[in-house]
């Protein structure tokens, strides 16, 4: 990146659209492709530069469509092929552009490439993906007899035994989403030819799920270890085999040469990145390495449990500091940041990291936004994040849908845990609150269906949505539109350099950004008490205000809440 022409996507914000909750135009109760059509003008209205589709791809719909069948087209239930064309256009029409979802570190186990695989041991796509024999000593399906004794991201063994040909294939995610063996030169080149037929049809980049996964630590004999074992589980953890593998600078280096070369400068690269470093994206983010543009790690998603998602506890503000604050600086001279609080894996932020009771949920959401939206790197905002969309009501176990929370749930059942206690952190972290029908207007299914949902509204849509906020310029759609405009106008926002200030401080989060001697201030308190601006940055009095979330009544006191973008130099 040379400072003279910094890339179109520096100064530019993601939407993620997870289109089975976004708007359902046929009244099946699911999203599709013709609800985003319609519902394009809020797009531009925010003034976003990029629409993100999670997948539309043909799937068995076991973890809503991150298990793909095939890899080129779109499954009925969300449309059709043209639909997706007639969407590129529109887009592209209004100078915005489409970032697909690329899932393949996996594909469903009803893709024909796997039905062929598992057919016979000599099948010609046999090793497409990691077909084992049983632990030595031990006979198929016998307890503990997976080749090796990975805990599954979804719950139970990474390992099923296929009962007809005697050995077990892998999974890191789900039983029905079979991982692909990237070590066959075969497997790339098939999923490269794909992606560069989705770029001729149009498609400006894409979403790369959990694309450091592709690489697995194999010995030279087609030998994977075991992981420590992890604790109160009969299993063991797989991050030193599978996270950031051997390979995985090289697989992704021969994907761009295969596939984005000649064309790069226009598109968007992202790779979902779970439990990458700081020192790692870096690497792969260094546009001299000709790797992704940006990585989306989950650091500061992680902050605020002890081991499992499912044990949460309460996040220090302090540690919050300290992971941003570490990104911001590994990522200064070299690489680029993906800045999110929210999407389609996680609880609400508002509910989450904000106050979500009635007298702070518009203040703590604006407030969020506004400290993430100035960090430096590229923010997506996540379909009704904008609206300040909250965690849901889950009366019982039948309120839930994602395979995550129902497999964590048997899971946990059966080795003897409360059910009680179980369903109580399910409410705090499924992904299932994210997963609730965007809220479109008061009406009985806010505006999303005609039909029964898929899963159940949110009980707060009547008051919380967008035909509510969208000529109130107090609104949390407002402050959006005003966050993504800032960055548009303003390069300090883009491309300015990061200071973190008052590390220390458990409630307020501030910090500065500057570049060719022009600064921006960002004061945020994230809590509910007052404080005095004097007393906690003395050196920093005054300022032009730029942006804020609350009408400033005294200059000299920060409110519950208030985030303040001031003009310092
Ligand atoms: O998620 C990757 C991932 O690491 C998830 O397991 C994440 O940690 C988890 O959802 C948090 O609870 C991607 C997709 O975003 C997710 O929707 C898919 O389920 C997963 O990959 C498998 O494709």
């Amino acid at each position: 990146m040379t400072p003279e022409q910094p890339p179109w996507w520096t100064r530019a914000v993601v939407y993620q659209i997870y289109p089975r909750s976004f708007m359902d135009s046929d009244g099946d109760g699911i999203g599709d492709l013709g609800g985003v059509l319609q519902r394009l003008d809020h797009l531009s209205d925010l003034g976003v530069d990029v629409l993100w589709l999670s997948p539309v791809y043909p799937s068995p719909q076991a973890d809503n469509g991150y298990d793909i069948s095939d890899y080129q087209d779109v499954d009925p239930l969300f449309g059709s092929l043209a639909q997706l064309d007639e969407l590129i256009a529109e887009l592209h029409g209004r100078g915005m552009k489409l970032v697909m979802d690329l899932v393949v570190n996996h594909t469903s186990d009803q893709h024909p490439w796997f039905r062929e695989s598992r057919s016979s041991p000599d099948s010609p796509k046999r090793d497409w993906y990691w077909w084992r024999p049983p632990r030595a000593g031990l006979p198929a399906g016998a307890p503990g007899a997976e080749p090796t004794n990975w805990h599954s991201f979804f719950s139970g063994p990474t390992w099923t035994l296929d009962e007809a040909g005697g050995e077990y294939f892998l999974h890191l995610f789900d039983r029905r989403q079979p991982d692909l063996n990237w070590e066959n030169p075969e497997v790339r080149h098939a999923v490269y030819a794909m992606m560069r037929w989705w770029l001729d049809r149009g498609v400006d980049g894409f979403r790369m799920d959990v694309i450091n996964l592709i690489s697995k630590d194999v010995g030279p004999d087609g030998e994977l270890r075991d992981g420590p074992p992890l604790p109160g589980l009969p299993y063991g953890d797989a991050t030193t085999s599978v996270v950031c593998g051997p390979r995985s600078h090289e697989f992704l280096q021969e994907m761009h040469r295969e596939v984005f070369d000649g064309r790069r400068e226009s598109l968007l690269l992202v790779g979902e990145m779970p439990g990458v470093t700081v020192e790692e994206a870096r690497l792969f983010t260094d546009p001299a390495r000709a790797e992704v543009d940006m990585v989306f790690q989950f650091e500061h998603v992680g902050l605020d449990f002890t081991g499992s998602k499912f044990s949460p506890r309460p996040l220090r503000l302090t540690d919050l500091k300290a992971s941003f604050g570490r990104w911001q600086a590994g990522l200064a001279d070299v690489g680029w940041n993906s800045l999110y609080w929210d999407n389609h894996d996680q609880p609400r932020a508002v509910s989450r990291f904000g106050d979500d009771s009635p007298r702070y949920r518009r203040d703590s959401a604006t407030c969020l936004a506004t400290l993430l939206h100035l960090h430096r790197g590229t923010p997506y905002v996540y379909q009704g994040e904008e609206l300040g969309m909250a965690n849901t009501r889950f009366d019982g176990l039948d309120d839930f849908r994602d395979v995550e929370s129902l497999n964590h749930h048997a899971q946990a059942v059966a080795h003897g845990e409360d059910p009680d206690t179980v369903l109580a952190a399910m409410r705090r972290m499924s992904r299932d609150n994210a997963r609730t029908p965007v809220q479109w207007d008061a009406g009985p299914t806010a505006g999303f269906t005609t039909g029964t949902p898929w899963i159940a509204v949110n009980p707060d849509a009547a008051e919380w949505n967008a035909a509510a906020q969208r000529d109130d310029p107090h609104s949390v759609l407002a402050h959006h539109r005003r966050l993504v405009a800032l960055r548009h106008a303003d390069p300090v926002v883009a491309l300015g350099d990061f200071t973190m200030l008052l590390p220390h401080h458990e409630s307020v989060y501030a910090f500065t950004r500057s570049l060719d001697g022009s600064t921006l201030l960002v004061v945020c308190n994230v809590s509910a008490h007052e404080y005095r601006l004097g007393e906690l940055l003395p050196e920093m009095g005054g300022g032009e205000l730029v942006l804020g979330n609350l009408a400033v009544e005294d200059p000299a006191v920060l409110r519950p809440w208030e985030a303040r973008v001031l003009r310092v130099g």
